[in-house]
């Protein structure tokens, strides 16, 4: 079964009402591949996700950033993952570096987001990825493998899970990965999730990048054979996300 290209715009925490509807008009006016070629997933800050689910073109669906590990209750400025569902949103990313660097998510506490958040019927955006550290001391292999069995640990259906796979050192620097380093950590998961997990879950799973992808650099990341998508920041806030888009072709 081929793997359908995934493009996620994660406009992290930014925007104002007029600046998303700018965008959200932009993105609408786009001329891009048809869904059976690319599916397109937007992910604004939690407090924009029903003005973008209510203006954003049907051929694009919507994410929220994060949500909380379990069910709702006393938990001051959370939000759950049942309140998502009750709003038909589909779709969540979870474990973002931000997250676990800035806000100490640890690798078991991004598995039990998942695992919660699948249970409740939304599909995740996984996160993982080594620090430039972990990368000069040759420890990336082994930093993305230990993140991604915290998360297989607790998940039994890969079908709804894309894989996004963000060097720490890459988001929001300018310094992409190289094609070359990218294909290889993705090739790598995808050795991981075979052996670990099935050759079936692994044949069938985006695994998608994320860390300064820009109209000039994603048509070679994307020609990449183990590279089934991104996960754009910055740049899913300008026009050149739908040349981005474009790259599925
Ligand atoms: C990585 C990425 C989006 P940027 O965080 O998830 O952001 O493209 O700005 O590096």
């Amino acid at each position: 079964m081929g793997r359908k290209f995934f493009v996620g715009g994660n406009w992290k925490c930014n925007g104002t009402t007029e600046q998303v509807k700018n965008i959200v008009s932009t993105l609408n006016g786009g001329g891009v591949p048809s869904q059976d070629v690319v599916e397109v997933v937007i992910s604004p800050p939690f407090v924009f996700l029903p003005l973008v689910k209510d203006l954003l073109r049907p051929d694009f669906h919507v994410a929220a950033q994060n949500c909380w590990v379990k069910k709702g209750g006393a938990f001051t400025g959370e939000v759950s993952a049942e309140m998502l569902v009750n709003l038909c949103i589909p779709w969540v990313i979870i474990g973002h570096s931000e997250r676990r660097l800035i806000l100490k998510e640890s690798n078991e506490f991004v598995g039990d987001k998942v695992a919660y958040a699948l249970s409740q019927g939304l599909k995740v955006i996984a996160c993982i990825g080594e620090t430039l550290e972990q990368r000069e001391a040759g420890s990336t292999t082994e930093v993305v493998a230990a993140q991604t069995k915290a998360i297989a640990a607790k998940v039994s259906n890969w079908a709804d899970v894309v894989l996004a796979y963000e060097p720490v050192w890459a988001i929001g620097t300018g310094k992409v990965a190289t094609p070359a380093q990218a294909q290889e950590v993705h090739s790598e998961l995808r050795k991981w999730l075979q052996a670990n997990v099935s050759p079936e879950v692994a044949a069938s799973t985006r695994i998608i990048y994320g860390g300064s992808v820009t109209a000039a650099n994603c048509k070679e990341l994307a020609a990449q054979p183990d590279v089934d998508g991104f996960l754009v920041g910055g740049a899913s806030l300008k026009p050149e996300f739908i040349d981005i888009i474009k790259s599925a072709e």
